[in-house]
């Protein structure tokens, strides 16, 4: 075995050295099969310390390295192209005792999110972020995506939740910002820099998380509207009367019948309707009988199902929250995450069909996403050999509707060809020469983000 494998055993020890195609093969495929590509080894380190002595021991062999957290990525951002050694954080699970002065909480790269929620709520507080995969999904990964998820409504994504790092340069140089003070006026902002780089710029291996308070009272109403105008005028009906919303999700009768099927789900009303809202909102005191006012004086609002117990709040989010894995169950999706101004939503959704008819007339597309920032996330299955037509011809008319090409997934490979859609040829330039400044020779995550 080569050089660079002994010595990263050295540093992480033989058991944490993956060389074995069998021991690599959960690494080197993502979440949704559709991306996948073989390591040269998979290493694990526990400690930041490890991270580094890893980078330094890649760097000096000229090796690329592809950084791995829960492998929910869903844009092939954490799997490699061919050949990188994968660097996988999850022993790097160290969760810090909640500071209830300052509401916040240090944790190592490798917690999932389901971990850092409990911890928080059982201090008494919460986190901000929430989304489907929290059993697997790592702050890390959350981190380097920004992740956004149900509760960006409320809280904003990912990196609003940051509010210190410790993260591993390309040459090995650990820098440590974890006392996540409230005010900070000293320069550049290197944290919220890394917030959202993908794996780009540097390693995070540690993150101060601003804590939320915890909300235990909960009412979800699921509501069905004639389609995306009406879902808008409850929106802004929700927005306006609802100080307590927590969350604001879209689907359509598509997915609804994929998610029915698969989740063994009864029909949620007598009538089909022409799209379907969660409304959710979250207060010290039960806000049921606010969100029963609300909904009885819209004019939007065609029928509708209310839970504040644990076992309907459950019911009521496993109708959107299944879509992702009925999706799954059904093929392997081309999957978009796009936004637009809300004023675009709707003209978005009528044409989205014939879009991807004229490029994959086989294929067909499942709309869901979160209302409340126009994120719809656009699940092409059966486009076959045409997932590259597909891709094209949504994120062009995306950005015909003045949208972004990622609203929350990031860009990864999956669409780092279209990054010129969403951003300005000097914007690009200037981050071509962030990363050429901060990992000159293009050892972490290459072909991610800019190819
Ligand atoms: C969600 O909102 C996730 O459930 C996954 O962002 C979206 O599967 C998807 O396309
Ligand atoms: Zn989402």
């Amino acid at each position: 075995m080569s050089d660079l494998e002994d010595e990263l055993r050295a540093v992480v020890g033989p058991a944490h050295v993956l060389v074995d195609g069998d021991l690599r093969a959960p690494y080197e495929t993502d979440w949704t099969r559709r991306f996948t590509g073989g390591a040269r080894c998979v290493v694990r380190p526990a400690s930041t310390a490890e991270v580094a002595a890893v980078v330094r021991a890649c760097a000096a062999a000229g090796a690329p390295i592809v950084v791995q957290g829960g492998n929910t990525g869903l844009v092939g951002a954490g799997v490699p192209a061919g050949g990188e050694v994968l660097v996988s954080l999850t022993r790097l699970s160290q969760l810090d005792p909640v500071d209830p002065v300052e509401a916040q909480v240090t944790a190592g790269a490798g917690v999932t999110l389901e971990k850092l929620q409990g911890h928080a709520r059982a201090a008494g507080l919460d986190f901000g972020v929430d989304l489907a995969a929290r059993s697997a999904a790592t702050v890390g990964g959350m981190i380097a995506t920004n992740a956004g998820g149900i509760r960006v409504l409320q809280h904003g994504s990912m990196r609003a939740q940051v509010a210190g790092l410790e993260a591993v340069l390309a040459d090995g140089t650990v820098l440590t910002r974890l006392t996540g003070l409230a005010k900070d006026n000293t320069g550049y902002d290197l944290t919220q820099l890394l917030a959202g780089s993908e794996g780009t710029l540097a390693i995070v291996t540690r993150a101060r998380l601003r804590l939320v308070p915890l909300l235990p009272a909960r009412a979800v109403a699921l509501v069905a509207v004639a389609g995306t105008d009406a879902a808008l005028d409850l929106l802004a009906a929700a927005r306006a009367r609802l100080p307590s919303l927590s969350a604001a999700e879209i689907f359509y009768p598509d997915g609804l019948d994929l998610v029915r099927s698969y989740a063994k789900l009864p029909a949620p009303f007598a009538d089909a309707a022409g799209a379907y809202v969660v409304l959710e909102c979250a207060a010290r005191t039960d806000p049921t009988d606010d969100v029963l006012e609300m909904l009885s004086t819209c004019e939007a609002v065609d029928d509708a199902t209310v839970a504040s117990d644990r076992a309907g709040l459950e019911r009521l989010w496993s109708y959107r929250e299944s879509h992702t894995e009925a999706i799954s169950t059904a093929g392997v999706p081309t999957k978009l995450d796009v936004c637009v101004p809300l004023g675009e939503l709707s003209a978005l959704v009528a044409e989205l069909p014939a879009t991807v008819a004229a490029v994959a007339p086989a294929a067909r597309a499942i709309l869901f996403g979160h209302l409340n920032e126009g994120n719809l996330h656009v699940n092409v299955l059966d486009a076959g050999e045409r997932a590259e037509e597909v891709t094209d011809a949504v994120l062009r008319l995306v950005a015909a509707h003045r949208g972004s090409i990622s609203s929350e997934h990031g860009v990864g490979r999956a669409k780092a060809p279209w990054l010129s859609l969403s951003r300005a040829p000097e914007e690009i330039a200037a981050m071509r020469r962030i990363k050429a400044a901060l990992d000159p020779a293009g050892l972490l995550n290459p072909g991610v983000l800019l190819d």
